[in-house]
């Protein structure tokens, strides 16, 4: 592995969609008693469907504590690596590697600063510090380069390609106070280009209604190809969801792409609001003599939030009345990728869901060394 400096664009590599082909896919074993309740039993079960239906077409490797070794080696087939790599959290979305390629089929890793959503402005957990360091240890591991962007605040999660150039994101999420005060958006948006080798960037402005990343991309809207989008839909008008909704399809709508095409948007029904319970939050322990979940609190709940594997959508279901109406939407839209809908709420609980606990490693060609 080198620790390269230089700028990925410059060097032909660009961030490949997440419908492109890949090698595997990286999960963090979930462990921290104030992100998951009850000792995180019920979210290891949801963890170790997920692994096991992105299994099925690329390879799963799973990172966790030594505590956390023994439960993951017996809950998780024999065909899932199960590795030990210390991390804070378990959101492998945001700071696993965001893999770049080039069109040799070369793969390197970025490696943005982590701060936990927003540091100590409104991040939401100190230290981070473990967390921050497995994009390098990742790359490591896969023996695979590393761009070194410590020098700029970002999350995996924060960000959508479509391969072809397109970059979406959310402006409250990369303008927020937490992340890089000190550039302006137009510098963001040349970073975010010169990283990932992307020549449009489109800027929802919000996410996800109460979404404690500060509305990452990754639960209201994603590609599903080039030129289409999925987003986030509510028609009930006393839900704040549905004036966001409206506000982001109103601009996806007037919007291009990098290679000048009016977007197709499928909109994609919320499931009903979700909040939690006093038995779920008697399940997590405090963070620094506070409650990390209260009672009643509306959780960011969204379908948007599946992972694409090669040959399958991984989508949460939430035992709730649209969870059949979206699988079928899915359906309609990934066609040759078998839908598998797993109960997440237990992930949920956490603050993310199944996009957020994933990082696809693109196919390369090359034999990873490990
Ligand atoms: O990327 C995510 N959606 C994870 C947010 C987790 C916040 C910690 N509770």
């Amino acid at each position: 592995m080198r620790i390269l400096n230089s700028i990925p664009k410059n060097d032909g590599f660009h961030m490949p969609a997440e419908y492109e082909k890949h090698y595997g896919c990286i999960i963090i074993w979930p462990e921290r008693a104030d992100s998951w309740q009850y000792g995180a039993v019920m979210a290891r079960k949801a963890f170790t469907e997920v692994a096991k239906a992105i299994s099925g077409s690329e390879k799963v490797t799973v990172l966790t504590s030594a505590e956390g070794y023994d439960t993951a080696r017996e809950l998780l087939p024999e065909n899932i690596r199960v590795i030990e790599m210390s991390s804070n959290d378990s959101w492998a979305r945001d700071y696993a590697p965001t893999f770049l390629k080039d069109n040799k089929g070369n793969i390197r890793g970025a490696d943005w600063y982590f701060n936990a959503w927003g540091g100590l402005d409104d991040g939401l957990y100190f230290p981070w510090d473990k967390d921050n360091k497995m994009a390098r240890k990742i790359c490591d591991l896969y023996d695979i380069d590393v761009y070194n962007i410590q020098d700029f605040v970002l999350e995996g999660g924060s960000i959508h390609s479509d391969g072809e150039g397109t970059v979406l994101t959310t402006e409250e999420c990369l303008l927020s106070a937490g992340r890089n005060p000190k550039m302006t958006k137009r510098e963001i948006e040349k970073k975010l280009k010169n990283s990932l080798g992307a020549d449009k960037i489109i800027w929802l402005k919000r996410g996800l209604y109460n979404d404690e990343t500060n509305g990452h991309i990754d639960n209201i809207c994603a590609f599903t190809s080039p030129g289409e989008v999925v987003l986030a839909w509510s028609d009930d008008k006393n839900d704040p969801q549905n004036e966001i909704s409206k506000e982001c399809y109103n601009i996806l709508s007037n919007e291009t792409d990098a290679k000048g095409r009016k977007l197709k948007i499928h909109k994609l029904p919320q499931p009903h609001p979700i909040y939690m319970t006093k038995q779920e939050c008697d399940g997590l322990i405090h963070f620094n003599g506070q409650p990390t979940r209260t009672e009643h609190e509306r959780l960011s709940a969204s379908y948007i939030n599946f992972y694409i594997s090669n040959d399958a959508v991984i989508m949460p279901g939430f035992n709730d009345k649209n969870d059949k109406k979206a699988k079928e939407i899915l359906e309609n839209i990934f066609i040759g990728r078998k839908v598998i809908q797993i109960y997440a709420r237990d992930i949920l609980i956490g603050g993310g869901n199944i996009h957020c606990i994933t990082q696809q490693i693109p196919i390369f060609y090359r034999n990873p060394t490990c």
